[in-house]
């Protein structure tokens, strides 16, 4: 039987991550004889909800659906809610979603501007690049930007670390310690068991850990590994380039007996940025420092003069690649954010009108010719 108001149970519900803000905040509603769950799977429009006892199914009430005003508002795994049941707690009606304490989005796949969450009130995100063909400094960058601008505390997981030849590893990580920064970062492997105790430090009672990264890293049998069981299904990647096989589905809460909560995700093929213009600075710290001394506040560091970015690359201070990189999520996240915020969206509008203006007064001298 699901549990409702009546058998709240403290010890089970922080074991699934309650913190005395979700407590404060649900108090009214559980006076009122709701009961207080989290968001555990996501499939399409249904869901499952534990109250750190039993799972249960779960759906949207309409009201909730007709109000929210975007896809963003509706849950998502990991998402606090308040819930009515039915059928003898078999079944729950979520009719709210609590403020969320950090949120781990990125642009939906395809051409849409549009929000999509991988998970609501993470704490920590662990970043998964393969030590294989998969190891790319850039795409980490990109994770970076995601992870920072999510609220969470990211780590970078490199696995596969038993495929490398002897003192390959030292070299790969002297590559990603400067983009990694001071994000900690840990070569494992699933294998071997090398690097496990290491990460292991960061999953403790009642925090949940988000895992990304691309299909075939390793996610899910790193997560069967930390479970000792093969609770998720697992593929091998394709030996000519290391891709994975888009073998995890869904979105999926995982509860340790030992304490943490770890959330599972489908590889993801492109990982879009979203309102990013904040961390991006957080992920490039040295380009930020540089760019104060540009001659224009607005600089862009691609075609203006006295701009302190280029010359550091041409001095070779700076790393080109990095450079590049950071020229291009920087122009990723200003489009999105034009066209998804408030501010954006009149500095769009602001354009246009001077446009619309130029335009008009081009004909009107036309005209008189
Ligand atoms: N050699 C080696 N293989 C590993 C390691 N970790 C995972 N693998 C293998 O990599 C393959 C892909 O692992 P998965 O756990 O399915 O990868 P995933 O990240 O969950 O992939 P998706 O669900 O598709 O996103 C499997 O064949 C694993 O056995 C590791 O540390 N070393
Ligand atoms: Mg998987
Ligand atoms: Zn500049």
């Amino acid at each position: 039987m699901f549990l409702g108001l009546n058998d709240y149970h403290i010890t089970a519900m922080k074991s699934i991550g309650l913190t005395p803000a979700i407590e404060e905040h649900a108090h009214t509603f559980l006076d009122q004889g709701f009961a207080l769950a989290r968001v555990t799977e996501e499939n399409r429009e249904s869901y499952l909800v534990t109250n750190g006892r039993v799972e249960i199914p779960a759906e949207i009430s309409g009201k909730l659906r007709f109000t929210a005003e975007s896809r963003a508002h509706l849950p998502a795994v990991g998402d606090w809610v308040i819930v009515s049941l039915l059928d003898n707690d078999t079944q729950a009606v979520i009719h709210d979603v609590l403020p969320r304490k950090t949120l781990l989005s990125r642009k939906a796949a395809g051409d849409k501007s549009e929000q999509q969450i991988i998970a609501a009130n993470v704490d920590t995100i662990f970043i998964v690049q393969g030590l294989d063909g998969n190891f790319n400094l850039r795409r980490l960058e990109r994770y970076l930007i995601v992870a920072a601008e999510s609220g969470a505390q990211p780590v970078v997981l490199l696995s596969k670390a038993d495929l490398l030849a002897p003192g390959e590893l030292s070299t790969l990580l002297a590559e990603a310690k400067p983009v990694a920064q001071n994000v900690p970062l840990i070569p494992y492997s699933a294998t071997t068991g090398e690097g496990i105790a290491e990460l292991q430090q960061f999953i403790s009672d009642g925090t949940t850990i988000c895992f990304i990264g691309s299909s075939g890293v390793g996610k899910s049998t790193l997560i069967n590994r930390l479970t000792g069981s093969e609770l998720l299904p697992t593929n091998e990647v394709r030996t000519d380039d290391s891709r994975g096989r888009h073998t995890t589905t869904r979105r999926q809460m995982i509860i340790l007996p030992t304490g943490g909560i770890l959330i599972d995700t489908p590889g993801m093929r492109e990982l879009g940025l979203w309102h990013a213009a904040s961390s991006l600075d957080a992920t490039f710290p040295e380009i930020a420092g540089l760019a104060d001394e540009c001659k224009f506040t607005d600089c862009t560091h691609t075609h203006e003069p006295d701009c302190a970015v280029q010359r550091a690359v041409n001095d070779g201070a700076l790393d080109e690649g990095r450079y590049q990189s950071y020229v291009k999520l920087r122009h990723e996240a200003h489009w999105m954010e034009e066209r998804t915020t408030v501010a954006g969206r009149l500095e769009r509008k602001r354009k246009e009108k001077i446009l619309s203006r130029t335009i008009k007064h081009y004909f009107k001298q036309n005209k008189h010719k």
